[in-house]
């Protein structure tokens, strides 16, 4: 599955961390980050609100515009191993870099520069700055103008993720609002742990693409709707699976999600946590669905529609 050519959507930039590139800046900077490791060494975490406190606890470590640039070239470079050609990154201005815009500049022109080396060696990329749900609106407002300020090149959306039984989605509606002005793509996370009426939330913010969105399969009107519009999910199975969302692969709804005529994606959303890789995750989908080269070439082609990147580069990814 590594040579399929392919493109994630779903990614966390900080969950993408691989648990030794953690440790060593962490020894580097003579920072204690023990208790989120177990004992080979993974990252340890019990349920999604452990998860969330030890994703929390490495990306502490990250401090400095070159600990977010070294970051993201390795991760660049994981992608293109796993075959993508082209990733979208969950980068949040509310764990890097506060979200004082002069000091997101700093974070970003650091990244933007290891993006533009990665896509000199093979693997082009966006970012969707993210608003984290449990950190609140007021925060979320100025991610939003972070996204909105530095619009148009590396930057192409804006998302939210956090905890989803926190708050409501309507209570962003400002940040989406600005954004969707500044002419970046929308997404948010949802009826990943809440249900249908979630999802139908995070439309109302104006979303082309929903991240998880798996709920949809509980409400046939939702899911004709979804199907309508066009909505495209970015959907990260092997994630679900880890979280004891769903039991097992075989029983993961996206089969049941793209017979309904959705258009399904998918992605890692935080590899190391979730054991998983991208060629991995296509692995599984065919061992539990039969799926091959025809059904994965079609959920890129999905994805390259529903990426936030410039119409050219678009064409260049098809
Ligand atoms: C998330 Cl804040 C955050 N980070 C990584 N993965 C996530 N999933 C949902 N929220
Ligand atoms: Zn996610």
């Amino acid at each position: 599955m590594k040579s399929l050519k392919k493109v994630e959507l779903h990614l966390h930039l900080e969950g993408a961390a691989p648990p030794g590139f953690i440790r060593a800046l962490a020894a580097e900077k003579h920072r204690d980050i023990g208790g989120i490791f177990d004992e080979r060494g993974a990252y340890a975490w019990r349920d999604f609100k452990d998860f969330l406190r030890v994703y929390e606890a490495a990306a502490s470590v990250l401090a400095t515009p070159r600990d977010y640039a070294r970051l993201l070239s390795e991760v660049l470079a994981q992608c293109a191993d796993q075959g993508a050609i082209y990733a979208e990154l969950f980068v949040s201005p509310e764990f890097c870099g506060g979200t004082d815009l002069p000091a997101w500049r700093d974070y970003l022109a650091a990244m933007e520069e290891a993006a533009a080396q990665a896509e000199r060696d093979g693997i082009a990329s966006r970012a969707v700055l993210t608003c984290i749900r449990h950190f609140g609106p007021e925060r979320a407002r100025k991610t939003a103008i972070c996204a909105a300020e530095t619009s148009g090149g590396w930057v192409a959306g804006l998302g939210i993720a956090g905890a989803e039984d926190v708050g409501e989605l309507a209570d962003f509606a400002w940040a989406f609002d600005c954004a969707r002005e500044a002419g970046l793509g929308l997404t948010a996370h949802a009826g990943e742990w809440r249900g249908p009426q979630s999802i139908r939330d995070a439309l109302a913010l104006g979303v082309s693409r929903i991240g998880h969105g798996i709920r949809a399969v509980e409400d046939a009107a939702l899911l004709r709707d979804l199907a309508e519009r066009g909505i495209t999910l970015e959907l990260c199975p092997g994630s679900n699976v880890a979280l004891g969302l769903v039991q097992d692969w075989a029983a993961h709804p996206i089969a049941r999600l793209a017979d309904a005529g959705l258009r399904v994606t998918v992605s890692t959303d935080d590899p190391p946590f979730f054991h998983t890789t991208l060629s991995q995750e296509y692995q599984r989908l065919a061992d539990a669905f039969g799926w091959a080269e025809a059904e994965f070439r079609q959920m890129n082609l999905w994805a390259v529609d529903a990426a936030f990147c410039d119409p050219t580069t678009r064409t260049r990814l098809r």
